[in-house]
């Protein structure tokens, strides 16, 4: 079987402002969560920060140099909003805002387009002490005003914005019940509905964002949201577990809200169900819906994993069989090898939403144990041999015209959020000591594949 994917597929990686810039303190940027998060003790595993990261803010040409010399033409990566406004509304600090403009000038000599994420994360700290930032309905109008300002300055260079990454994980994962959340601002509320408020007005600030981008756009361009949609996996493809695989994914993690709420403009029942029933529905005031569903040019997805479904006669039609302890995965503790969520994800989105544009994964990796070898090798062929699994069903949903693209997370190995640096996810082997950077086996294998256009 050969993998060739259609003319046209985009081939891509990512990063994000906080994991890799480091120049925490330059140029007039002040804190975000993340900062304060990463430098309250016990909250990241190594005790480390994002305050050097890769250095990539002083050193973007040549992680860009690198990148064109690997084929990728399509680079993702995110702007840090307390670079721009570090008081998180008022004063836009230009020197911020030159510092992507240099970034955005780089790659373009190198002939590679800008997928520009305005939000992964790192908000500003002093939204937080104002308002408890995402707890805030304020949030939403703040991020949009914030959204205006980079694409006034930024928009004559890019084309694709994607809004907001990953909603689930800054909220649901930022705002613990009983115990304080794994991410930041790490904070400890009463209950689950005022988690779901956090996921509402993140939503609202996605709607607003992609109002306020089509307004201030001096050219034509594409808006996407990023969703880590939970996967459902049918455990065969019988009509009955797929059925069943369908029926799970309304209520996967956050699905019912944040990919029903985008793409159908309202919460999912199953969603409804459970909130009503426990209490936990979220405030949502007349018009909220209808601005949380924008139009959108393309849907973006982080995946890496999945959980498998089978149908079941029970109240809800499915179950989902825990794994062995010896489930294959490399080096996350909740990144099971499950390639098959890059086919059926995309599938159900088309299929359980009213989105028929076009999808592309904005992320999917995997961390490994790498080491350099006595030959100053570092021989990732744990990682090569994931990738070439999953890629191989991207190339299954792109022959079905699910998906058009594929950023492989990451570019360089970065900052990993409460994990520190100790777990490596780039194809680019990042060494910390003296910001070296040494191409991993799969960085060579990748730009064959790009070259090729196809799996190889
Ligand atoms: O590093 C993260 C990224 O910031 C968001 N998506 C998942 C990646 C791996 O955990």
């Amino acid at each position: 079987m050969t993998y060739a994917f259609p003319a046209g597929f985009l081939w891509g990686a990512a990063t994000a402002a906080y994991q890799i810039e480091g120049a925490a303190t330059a140029g007039g940027r002040k804190p975000s969560v993340w900062d304060t998060f990463s430098k309250t003790p016990g909250r990241v595993c190594t005790g480390e920060t994002g305050d050097i990261a890769c250095d990539h803010y002083h050193r973007f040409e040549s992680d860009v140099r690198l990148m064109a010399e690997l084929g990728i033409r399509n680079y993702r990566f995110s702007v840090a909003w307390p670079r721009i406004l570090p008081d998180g509304t008022g004063a836009v600090n230009e020197t911020g805002i030159d510092f992507y403009k240099r970034l955005l000038d780089c790659l373009q000599q190198h002939g590679i387009t800008p997928h520009c994420t305005l939000f992964h994360w790192d908000s500003p700290q002093a939204l937080e002490d104002r308002y408890g930032s995402w707890r805030s309905r304020q949030i939403a109008d703040d991020f949009a005003a914030y959204v205006d300002v980079v694409v006034r300055r930024l928009g004559d260079r890019i084309s694709d914005w994607m809004t907001i990454n990953e909603i689930p994980c800054f909220t649901d994962l930022g705002y613990g019940v009983g115990k304080p959340g794994r991410h930041a601002p790490g904070t400890v509320v009463a209950s689950r509905k005022e988690v779901h408020q956090t996921v509402h007005h993140a939503l609202l600030a996605h709607g607003k964002a992609v109002q306020a981008i089509r307004a201030a756009s001096p050219r034509s361009c594409r808006v996407a949201l990023v969703d880590c949609a939970g996967s459902a996996i049918p455990l065969s493809e019988t009509a009955a577990d797929i059925a069943a695989a369908k029926t799970a994914f309304q209520d996967q993690w956050m699905n019912g809200m944040v990919t029903w709420g985008a793409l159908n403009g309202r919460y999912s029942d199953a969603f409804v169900k459970r909130a009503e029933r426990d209490g936990e529905m979220p405030d949502i005031a007349a018009g909220d819906m209808a601005i949380i569903r924008q139009p959108l040019d393309q849907y973006a997805l982080n995946l890496y994993s999945g959980s498998w479904i089978r149908a079941a006669d029970n109240a809800l039609g499915y179950d989902k069989p825990a794994l062995p302890k010896g489930y294959p995965r490399l080096d996350m503790d909740w990144l099971n090898l499950v390639p098959e969520c890059l086919y059926w994800t995309p599938r159900f989105i088309r299929e359980c939403t009213g989105f028929s544009g076009p999808v592309v994964i904005s992320e999917n990796g995997t961390a490994a144990q790498d080491s350099i070898d006595a030959n100053g090798e570092v021989m990732d062929l744990d990682r090569i041999r994931y990738l070439k699994d999953y890629l191989r069903q991207v190339h299954r949903a792109s022959r079905e015209g699910l998906l058009h693209g594929y950023f492989v997370w990451s570019l360089l190995d970065n900052f990993e959020w409460a994990w520190g640096y100790s777990k490596r996810f780039g194809i680019i082997y990042t060494v910390y000591e003296d910001q070296r950077r040494i191409l991993k086996q799969s960085a060579k294998w990748y730009a064959d594949c790009i070259r090729a256009n196809a799996v190889v």
